[in-house]
């Protein structure tokens, strides 16, 4: 696989590489990494990461991703390389020309899967696309600058629960080794994604408080626009279920949020048992086998999701 897509990028002159909406760790982590790496290499290349920094401003991880991204036109994916990371199906592409492409080249670690690219890349077993990447570079023997090396160890951080998830495996490690060796601070990494200010710990609060719990599955649906009372913005709202997975009789963990855009619930689920991405999929959802996130319409349907979790 890794001889495969090197050709690819050595026989193009544009890569464009694409990730996720609402960008994580990992997405950034992996589409930034994989964009220095490719730089280096290729000095005469032109690399282009599609997105923008408004999606993730208000999220942690900006004191790590600072680099602007590019100005992409439909000229440049004439005849060009597109590389999407981290990203199962289409309508999770950031960047809707992606398909234009002539060649699309998917690299990926969800369990569900939607086939996009006319190469696919997927290890649903590794801990993340940061990973991935990494590896692809070493075993192609592509300089891995400090800078890459610091994006695709946050990717891994942030992806792994800092190397606390069950998808860690010891050739997580030597990837972050490797990656360490190119001189990235650890602790700047720590005290990037510690940023967290009082109205974030107070709404931690509140949720720890008023979380359900019972059978062994821990619950929360967020009254709709809680969190603005608490000055906190959705995405980071969002994104708190391992709240409700922070002790140890918690073995599944549902919980909502109303996206107000979308006129859904975002829901995440979480499992110290058995896999719940069956769940999710029947939810308008997916990801990993104990990890995964699906929309919800209204309370009814998160107490249908809520028994099938109590049932497991
Ligand atoms: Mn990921």
């Amino acid at each position: 696989m890794n001889k495969q897509i090197l050709n690819e990028i050595k026989k193009h002159k544009t890569i464009i590489i694409h990730r996720h909406q609402k960008p994580d760790g990992d997405a950034l982590g992996s589409q930034l990494g994989l964009k220095e790496i490719l730089i280096k290499k290729f000095p005469d290349k032109n690399i282009i990461a599609v997105g923008n920094r408004k999606e993730f401003d208000k999220h942690s991880i900006k004191n790590i991703f600072k680099d602007n991204f590019d100005k992409v036109t439909i000229n440049d994916y004439k005849g060009s390389l597109v590389i999407v990371v981290d990203t199962a199906n289409i309508e999770r592409i950031q960047g809707e020309e992606f398909f234009r492409g002539e060649t699309i080249i998917k690299i990926d670690h969800h369990k569900t899967s939607e086939n996009f690219g006319n190469i696919e890349w997927i290890e649903s077993n590794t801990s993340s696309v940061s990973e991935m990447i990494a590896r692809f570079a070493r075993q192609s023997k592509m300089e891995i600058t400090k800078k890459a090396a610091e994006y695709l160890l946050t990717g891994i951080i942030t992806d792994t629960g800092k190397f606390m998830f069950n998808s860690v495996k010891a050739e997580t490690f030597e990837e972050a080794m490797y990656l360490s060796k190119a001189g990235v601070k650890i602790s700047k990494i720590a005290n990037a994604l510690n940023d967290r200010n009082i109205n974030f710990i107070r709404l931690q609060g509140k949720i720890m408080s008023d979380l359900n719990f019972s059978k062994g599955v821990s619950y929360y649906m967020m009254p709709k626009g809680l969190h603005k009372k608490y000055s906190i913005d959705y995405n980071t709202a969002s994104s708190l279920i391992f709240i409700l997975m922070g002790f140890s009789e918690a073995n599944y963990a549902l919980y909502a949020t109303y996206d107000s855009k979308n006129g859904h619930y975002k829901a995440s689920l979480r499992s110290r048992k058995k896999p719940i991405v069956q769940i999710a999929e029947e939810h308008n959802g997916g990801g990993h086998e104990m990890a995964a996130g699906l929309k919800i319409k209204n309370k009814k349907e998160f107490e249908e999701v809520l028994s099938k979790l109590k049932l497991l």
